[in-house]
């Protein structure tokens, strides 16, 4: 735990007795009340296997009634609960830090309807993002989000932690595609936003404050959400750049001559493409000849077979006459495709493959975005591997620094280091993870006083007893004396 030392279990939290159980007994199945010890350490660790937590009690509500049942329960008696998506978040914010009840919406992964005239989706919050992909797919939709966890994380979690992806700098945030939310509140009370519609300006637009808030205020238990349509002309590229300054180029120049089509503009430093192909199995260096230093996916998406792929090759060999791209390769079928979507989703994967791996996921101005990673690997001096990658369509750096292990040597290296460069920037510390344990103290390097005193009083307003995913985000021990 990065702050276990700073932050004991609140003792004001109640202990798990067997009336508990007795009680989650009559409200749920059976089989859904976990104390089984090998399910626990699952639902204890969490994807890094960084943060593992200790406790006793795993349930699985099938219905948002259940729900609110647990809640109001757990409120009264002051029980204090995490819940838990596909567990695939990287900061420690899906497991308990200490005996927290985890609920997991796993079981409530329904779709309740597709309105096929508008593309809009409604389903439980369990639902696995691949698999409401998989089905809007079969009826000419996608899913406005895709991210390389899609096979285990649900929409649930991607709402709660505002997750943005590898469509984001065509499809935009879930806060434009979430039309509506159904949230159980700490209380029990069910609190329908489920709204369909695009446009709705009657009072505060609510379900805002859910989406991002990280299990803080809320469990959500149903999602309405807009789906584009599904275009039949998909092309990927995969590009080489000499210098960073290239790939700033070669984004203006997406922006203006792929304009409409382009539905991805992912980057990645030599460090991280390397990374992936050393550990990935099956996967070799679609560009062999390229010693570049950096390397661009670009992916385009549109209504027009012939066009598309005509304006894609166009424009790699404009870039390539002007300099800006040295070498580049357009995957000529599926599996080519696939291939090239491997490396760049799979660099998160080969980066727990290291050892220990400190992951920092920042909001920058494109032009500075790189200049951190340079500052890092001469601040490290060789005793880590540092890698830069991300969404650089929307100023999103991935840096991750790998060693054979944690040491609080290292950490003190990176870490105020980081969070002082990025906020001088006015940067984000946390572009699209959230802040979950691992950065439930660090909310000051983005964000003003006044903007986290007042998420302090909605924290108090929405869950007074703060049973809700406690030591993270806004019941750290650094809000405290904001929220008591
Ligand atoms: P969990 O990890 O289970 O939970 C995340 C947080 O949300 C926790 O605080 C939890 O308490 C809360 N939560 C979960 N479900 C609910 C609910 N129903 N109601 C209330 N609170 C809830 N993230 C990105 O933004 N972009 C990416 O490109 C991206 N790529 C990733 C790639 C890999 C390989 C991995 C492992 C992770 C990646 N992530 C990415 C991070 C992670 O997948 C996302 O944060 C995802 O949205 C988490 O969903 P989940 O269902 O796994 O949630
Ligand atoms: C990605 O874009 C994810 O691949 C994960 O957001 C980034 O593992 C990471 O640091
Ligand atoms: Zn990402």
């Amino acid at each position: 735990h990065s702050f276990s030392s700073k932050i004991e279990r609140n003792p004001s939290y109640s202990l798990l007795n067997s009336d508990d159980i007795s009680y989650f007994k009559s409200v749920l199945e059976e089989k859904c009340v976990v104390q089984d010890e090998e399910r626990l350490s699952v639902a204890n660790t969490d994807w890094l296997r960084k943060y593992i937590g200790s406790s006793q009690l795993l349930l699985l509500p099938k219905n948002t009634d259940e729900v609110s049942k647990i809640l109001s329960y757990c409120n009264s008696r002051l029980l204090a609960v995490v819940p838990q998506g596909g567990n695939t978040g990287l900061v420690g914010g899906s497991v308990p830090v200490y005996d927290e009840v985890v609920i997991s919406l796993a079981n409530m992964d329904k779709i309740i309807s597709l309105d096929k005239v508008n593309g809009i989706l409604t389903c439980e919050a369990g639902c696995v993002l691949e698999n409401l992909n998989s089905f809007l797919e079969n009826e000419g939709f996608i899913m406005p989000l895709d991210l390389g966890a899609k096979g285990s994380c649900q929409i649930g979690g991607n709402v709660s932690t505002n997750a943005g992806g590898l469509r984001f700098v065509r499809y935009g945030s879930l806060h434009g595609n979430v039309l509506g939310l159904e949230v159980v509140l700490a209380n029990g009370t069910v609190l329908d936003m489920l709204g369909t519609l695009r446009k709705d300006n009657t009072g505060y637009d609510l379900k805002h404050l859910f989406i991002g808030s990280e299990g803080s205020l809320g469990i959500v238990t149903k999602v309405s959400i807009l789906t584009p349509a599904k275009l039949p002309s998909v092309n990927v590229a995969l590009l080489a750049c000499g210098d960073y300054l290239s790939c700033q180029k070669l984004l203006v120049a997406a922006k203006r001559g792929l304009g409409e089509i382009l539905s991805a503009f992912e980057f990645m430093d030599s460090h991280a493409i390397n990374l992936a192909l050393t550990h990935l199995e099956g996967v070799t260096n679609p560009l062999p000849q390229s010693e570049s230093k950096f390397y661009v996916l670009i992916e385009t998406t549109g209504s027009h077979e012939a066009n598309d792929k005509a304006k894609l090759e166009a424009f790699l060999l404009h870039t390539l006459e002007e300099g800006v791209v040295l070498d580049g390769a357009i995957a000529q079928d599926i599996s080519q495709a696939s291939t090239f979507w491997r490396i760049r989703e799979g660099i998160s994967e080969a980066s727990v493959k290291e050892g220990a791996c400190y992951k920092y996921d920042l909001s920058l101005p494109v032009e500075k975005l790189y200049g951190i990673v340079e500052e890092m690997r001469l601040r490290l001096d060789g005793t880590a591997k540092v890698i830069g990658y991300g969404h650089l369509g929307d100023g999103n750096l991935h840096l991750n620094i790998m060693t054979p292990e944690y040491t609080d040597n290292i950490l003190t290296k990176i870490e105020p280091f980081i969070y002082e460069w990025t906020s001088a920037q006015r940067g984000s510390i946390s572009a699209e993870h959230g802040l979950g344990f691992m950065k439930a103290d660090k909310i000051h390097y983005s964000k003003s006083a006044e903007a986290v005193k007042l998420m302090g009083s909605f924290k108090k307003m929405l869950d007074p007893k703060l049973i809700l995913n406690p030591y993270k985000e806004l019941a750290a021990p650094f809000f405290t004396d904001i929220i008591h």
